[in-house]
């Protein structure tokens, strides 16, 4: 085993404290495509950029644009939760791992088994009336042709944070609590790009920062352990 993965490994063993901080990359070898790798979203052809279509002002604009690209490359069929998803909600139930904070919206970690799920951007499993608020299942949202109404009129939209909205804060906090209180924080699956999220892992005050990444991070230089491998292959080994 790589010498880098067996300090992980010795890491995990040794704490009941852990939590893990990730983003798209979580998801990748589940089929689902991130944002930023080369056969990311943003590396695909669509008449706008994912931001901008991914943004308050575009769904409030063109409803029927977004939800072409809701259906076609948010929600992917057939997806299971990989070995990273897996190994972190065995983690959770053998007491050693206290949350998940995620960026990704596609609720695999709960599919996985995992409990305490801090979903910073939400989820496109929830739906709710962008006018009065009632809730709706996803799956007309997901699966239907068109735009989506609520009985009084409004569109119905996914529960995730677009672009240009505000995170939710009472998430925020409880992110930050179990970051801050954290013996070891495992950081995967994300470039660290994408903001106020990323900043989030500034509140951790330990010495046991581990970031699991395919590619360099802006925090590669902060962290006390770097493995650039794919996060599933290195979760099924720890
Ligand atoms: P990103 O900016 O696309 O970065 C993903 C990172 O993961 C890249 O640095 C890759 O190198 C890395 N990566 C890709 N595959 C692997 C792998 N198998 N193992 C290890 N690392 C890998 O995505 P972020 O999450 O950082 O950006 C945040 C955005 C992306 C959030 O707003 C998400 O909602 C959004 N997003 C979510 C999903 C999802 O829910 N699955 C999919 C696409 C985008």
């Amino acid at each position: 085993m790589d010498a880098n993965i067996a300090k992980l490994k010795e890491w995990i063993a040794g704490s009941d404290n852990i939590v893990f901080f990730g983003g798209a990359g979580v998801s990748t070898e589940s089929g689902i495509p991130d944002f930023r790798s080369v056969d990311g979203l943003y590396n695909q052809q669509w008449a706008y950029p994912p931001e901008t279509i991914l943004s308050h002002t575009f769904f409030t604009r063109c409803p029927e644009e977004y939800y072409r690209f809701h259906r076609e490359k948010l929600v992917i069929e057939g997806v299971k939760p990989n070995r990273a998803h897996l190994r972190l909600a065995e983690l959770e139930r053998e007491g050693k791992l206290r949350a998940v904070v995620t960026q990704n919206i596609d609720g695999l970690h709960q599919a996985a088994g995992s409990k305490n799920v801090l979903e910073l951007h939400g989820s496109i499993l929830r739906a709710y009336c962008s006018r009065c608020g009632r809730p709706y299942p996803a799956e007309r949202m997901n699966h239907g042709a068109g735009v989506p109404k609520c009985e009084c009129g409004g569109v119905i939209r996914p529960d995730i944070v677009l672009y240009e909205e505000p995170l939710d804060d009472d998430i925020v906090s409880r992110a930050v609590s179990a970051i801050r209180q954290a013996d070891v924080l495992i950081v995967g699956g994300t470039s660290l790009n994408v903001y106020p999220a990323a900043g989030l892992i500034n509140y951790y005050q330990g010495h046991r920062l581990a970031l699991v990444n395919l590619s360099a991070t802006p925090y590669d230089r902060q962290a006390d352990l770097v493995i650039h491998e794919k996060i599933g292959e290195v979760f099924g080994q720890v």
